[in-house]
């Protein structure tokens, strides 16, 4: 094929990508997709943009239980994530505009995917984070100092997994759903599951992107957990983008429907709605816990920032788009919920503000305050035991630092 063929057939294939061709036969509702989604119908709703609370339907039916026993406690605990991780997010960006931070992947717009998903783990589970999990790491207990520490590049992780069962960041996209999967095998393996004990059952959630649904270790994890019906939830975060790469050059089928192909159930939740992430992820949790296998969950929600602060997304997108979602924000829908339900009064609004400025000058001031860190500890963890290797790389380094001394430099 002349290049110019090459380039008139990937047009053609993008230009089709939503169109059945005619041996298909119509689409059903179920596979429009895009921008369209909001309208297809077997997405997971309970609140609308405004926070109106919507019937009970054949779609949110199965999670409509969960969303009634939620107390006006559970709904303040939401509302507080929600805000105090937007605030925290917002300061971790204005860090590394001011030079404190190397970089940070914003979660903005990504809050009730994130908190519905955190809130529905138990103490017990493990959840396994990409690069952008902020709101999954604070209610896991995860210092937000942490994070930032990381991203300062003055520490080699920022935490201690096993103390929050919070793994690591994983910037290899789709990697730790290979780690999720063989942890929740373990689990299995451990007799921690199925046991009906809510204290011993354990399960598995795995976060990953839009984008990390294209990579091999995304799909190997998928046969693994569904051949051993293995306790974990993945968890996609459909946010539109990756990078600068649309949905359309990810996917025709959209995730959530994949995963029947790998043998188990996949659903479609609104991401913004943080009522139905809630739902959506206990369901699937307490259905990992007891033995009843994986599930897909695919949130549909929107990147409203920049990749990371490398990244000029006006380069690749309009801003007419994210007008469009600024519309369907997630506290704005939780606080038009909880108003038109009682759940809290303006009070308790203004308290969680106040909350989220105090946090912010704490975190701001902590991160300032951060000490550089000896340069040669970067290889005092690549292994258990001595390593003669990286023993030698180690003594060239800091010969190589000693140089600028003796030329009256710092080390
Ligand atoms: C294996 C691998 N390939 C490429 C990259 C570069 N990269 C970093 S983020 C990213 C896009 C990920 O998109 P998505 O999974 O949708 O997550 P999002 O950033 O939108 O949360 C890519 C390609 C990487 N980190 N790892
Ligand atoms: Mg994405």
């Amino acid at each position: 094929m002349s290049d110019n063929e090459v380039a008139g057939h990937a047009r053609s294939r993008m230009e089709g990508a939503f169109q059945p061709s005619p041996e298909m036969g119509p689409t059903p509702p179920s596979q429009i997709y895009g921008h369209f989604s909001d309208e297809n119908p077997e997405m997971v709703q309970f609140v609308d943009a405004d926070g109106n609370r919507l019937e009970t339907n054949e779609t949110n039916a199965p999670y409509a239980k969960i969303v009634e026993e939620m107390t006006s406690e559970d709904a303040r605990i939401i509302y507080r994530d929600l805000v105090l991780v937007r605030r925290i997010d917002a300061e971790g960006f204005a860090l590394q505009r001011q030079g404190e931070l190397g970089l940070w992947p914003s979660l903005f717009g990504q809050e009730a995917a994130q908190v519905g998903a955190g809130r529905a783990l138990r103490e017990q589970d493990y959840a396994f984070p990409g690069y952008r999990e902020h709101g999954v790491a604070w209610c896991r207990g995860v210092p937000p100092e942490n994070l930032l520490g990381m991203f300062r590049g003055v520490n080699h992780g920022g935490w201690d997994s096993n103390e929050n069962n919070f793994h690591l960041y994983t910037i290899v996209i789709g990697n730790q759903m290979l780690h999720a999967t063989g942890y929740a095998m373990g689990i299995a393996a451990d007799g921690d599951m199925a046991t009906g004990d809510p204290d011993r059952d354990a399960a598995v959630m795995a976060f990953t992107g839009d984008g990390g649904t294209s990579q091999g270790d995304f799909n190997e994890a998928l046969v693994f957990a569904a051949v051993k019906q293995s306790p974990v939830v993945f968890f996609v975060q459909n946010n539109q983008w990756a990078i600068s790469q649309p949905n359309e050059t990810q996917f025709i089928i959209p995730p959530y429907q994949r995963a029947r192909g790998f043998g188990f159930p996949g659903v479609l939740v609104d991401g913004n709605d943080p009522l139905a992430t809630y739902a959506v992820a206990k369901d699937a949790l307490d259905k990992a816990r007891s033995g009843q296998g994986p599930t897909l969950i695919e949130a549909y929600t929107y990147r409203m920032g920049a990749h990371t602060t490398s990244d000029d997304p006006s380069k690749y997108r309009s801003s007419a788009e994210v007008e469009i979602w600024k519309e369907k924000d997630p506290i704005k829908r939780m606080r038009g919920f909880m108003t038109e339900r009682n759940h809290a009064d303006e009070e308790f609004f203004a308290a969680v503000d106040a909350e989220a400025d105090e946090i912010a000058v704490r975190v701001r001031k902590a991160c300032q305050e951060m000490p550089d860190p000896e340069m040669a500890t970067m290889f005092d963890h690549q292994y258990t035991d001595h390593h003669p290797l990286v023993a030698a790389e180690r003594e060239e380094f800091l010969a190589y630092h000693a140089g600028f001394a003796e030329e009256g430099g710092q080390a």
